[in-house]
């Protein structure tokens, strides 16, 4: 179960608007991000040393221009999309994301 977090907002007195949606805590989305940033660092890395030369960076920074990385893109984007992690995405969730990204 998806935690969520509870707002609530008094109308002068009157209303009470009370809203409950899902958010993921800031630290929660800096962690995710963090280890989409690792794996692709790591696929990257092509000559497994633990650093980047200049060309090994340039892929780091557009993976989706090298084939390789093609699986790193890919992960990223599922685990983006797939917001109920059960590792499908369903038509609402592709659905939603689109119309998230056309607003
Ligand atoms: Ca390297
Ligand atoms: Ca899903």
């Amino acid at each position: 179960m998806e935690r969520q977090r509870k707002y609530t907002h008094q109308c002068s007195g009157v209303c009470l608007l009370d809203l409950n949606y899902p958010e993921k805590s800031e630290l929660e989305k800096q962690v995710v991000e963090r280890k989409k940033d690792l794996r692709r660092f790591k696929m990257a890395d092509k000559n497994f040393d633990g650093e980047l030369d200049s060309d090994e960076f340039i892929t780091f920074l557009h993976p989706e221009d090298t084939p390789h990385m093609m699986e790193s893109v890919v992960m990223d984007t599922i685990e983006d999309l797939d917001t109920d992690k059960d590792g499908f995405i369903s038509l609402s969730e592709y659905a939603g994301q689109q119309l998230i990204s056309s607003v």
